[in-house]
């Protein structure tokens, strides 16, 4: 027996002690670099009024949407946190995700928010993001850089300064999606584009991605689609995506993310917390898969049902990386539901999990959420490889966690981080 087999008894442990020794890429995130640092959210008002909390305030407490959208940040957040935290136990994932949080940085978790606010008026970013990374066991983390929002655009044409721990991705929704509302902003940016994709929209769009990907060095670009997403299709969308955007991902050698399954303010009164899911037909996903085998997909899908599908699509194609339990399906019980299925079906050809964090601090307790719903599974999966047969070793363990974590990050993007 090789000297670095590990007894059945230790498994966990082993598997344990890996996860947490192994900085993770958080491949999917809403947090902004230091130099985009006026639209980057962090400290306790911004992890209260997290529209994950914001949606959970309105099913205790009566406020109206419109009267709660009146008030202050902080009074947004005083009331959240009298109604999900001192009024109600908060067990909710993402309830329980800001009293992790708190306890991390060893503030109270009850009482009232005025130790925190001390705290975190304290920080001082730049140093505060290292430690928070450090905590979280992340060496970096993608953005999500949109060339269309109007906060965002003028910092980066004014030359924001890149940060080796933040990736920039080029998001496509306000084109893909929302072009009707959107085409006159690139116009008065001086591309000849029409509301009808008419006349030069199709290469002045193309050159407007290619600009912006000179611009951001974008690791992949990135859209959320509805659940009615179709393809092929006679629409907007479908020409942008075979005439703009594919070949410009080819050009620049990065993947596409498709992200899946949104239903778009199915509450508009509750605005970003106002988003549902539905079922996706996966058959659009496998004709993009087919049609350009020369392109990357990223995906993932925000519904529970389309998850055993995706896997089987990810077993026809290698274009086709699966990646996190996305938005609604990151509750433990779905986390491990979705990566057992995803291990036993794909072993560890996939990304388990991004954190999708909006404000800076969530990292901490997604990830370490993560680290904990993934120990038993992971464990278990060797627990059987080695009852069939194959013992199990430490570089086994810290191969497999490296490479879903990072390694498969970085071949599908074609960089080494
Ligand atoms: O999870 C979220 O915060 C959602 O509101 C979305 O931002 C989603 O993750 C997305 O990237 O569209
Ligand atoms: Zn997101």
């Amino acid at each position: 027996m090789p000297s670095s087999v590990i007894p059945s008894d230790q498994i966990r442990a082993a598997v344990e002690r890996e996860l947490n020794a192994i900085p993770f890429i958080d491949i999917h995130t809403h947090l902004f670099m230091p130099s985009l640092g006026s639209i980057g959210l962090w400290g306790i008002d911004e992890l209260i009024t997290y529209h994950y909390l914001e949606a959970e305030l309105f099913r205790s407490h009566d406020i109206q949407p419109a009267a709660y959208f009146e008030l202050s940040k902080r009074a947004k957040a005083d009331l959240i946190w009298q109604t999900l935290f001192v009024e109600n136990a908060p067990l909710s994932e993402a309830t329980r995700g800001v009293v992790a949080v708190l306890n991390a940085f060893g503030l109270p978790t009850s009482g009232d928010l005025k130790d925190a606010r001390e705290f975190f008026a304290g920080r001082e970013l730049r140093s505060h993001i290292k430690d928070v990374f450090r905590m979280a066991g992340i060496s970096e983390v993608v953005m999500t850089n949109d060339p269309l929002d109007p906060d965002e655009a003028p910092l980066w044409e004014a030359g924001a300064e890149g940060d080796s721990q933040f990736h920039a991705v080029l998001r496509l929704d306000r084109i893909l999606n929302k072009w009707e509302q959107n085409w006159q902003t690139l116009e008065q940016k001086g591309f000849a584009v029409a509301a009808d994709g008419s006349g030069k929209t199709m290469s002045e769009v193309r050159r407007f991605l290619e600009e912006w990907s000179a611009r951001m060095d974008p690791v992949y670009m990135a859209v959320s689609l509805p659940d009615t997403f179709a393809y092929p299709e006679d629409s907007l969308r479908v020409r942008f995506l075979r005439e703009c955007v594919l070949p410009v991902c080819r050009e620049r050698g990065i993947p596409l993310s498709v992200m899946i399954g949104v239903r778009y303010l199915v509450n508009p009164e509750l605005r970003l917390a106002g988003d549902g899911a539905g079922k996706a037909d996966l058959r659009a996903l496998e004709r993009l898969c087919v049609d350009f085998p020369e392109n990357r997909f990223l995906t993932s899908l925000l519904s529970r049902e389309n998850q055993h599908e995706l896997c089987v699509y990810a077993r026809k194609f290698a274009n086709l990386m699966p990646f996190g339990c996305w938005w609604f399906l990151n509750n433990p019980s779905v986390v491990e539901e979705m990566t057992r299925e995803r291990l036993e079906m794909l072993g560890t050809s996939f990304i388990p999990q991004h954190s999708d964090a909006r404000v800076l601090e969530q990292v901490i307790y997604k990830w370490r959420n993560t680290r904990r719903t993934l120990t038993p599974i992971l464990a278990n999966s060797y627990q059987l490889m080695s009852e069939d047969g194959r013992p199990v070793t430490q570089e086994d363990i810290r191969h497999d966690i490296t490479r879903m974590f990072r390694g498969n990050f970085e071949t599908f993007t074609r960089r080494k981080f």
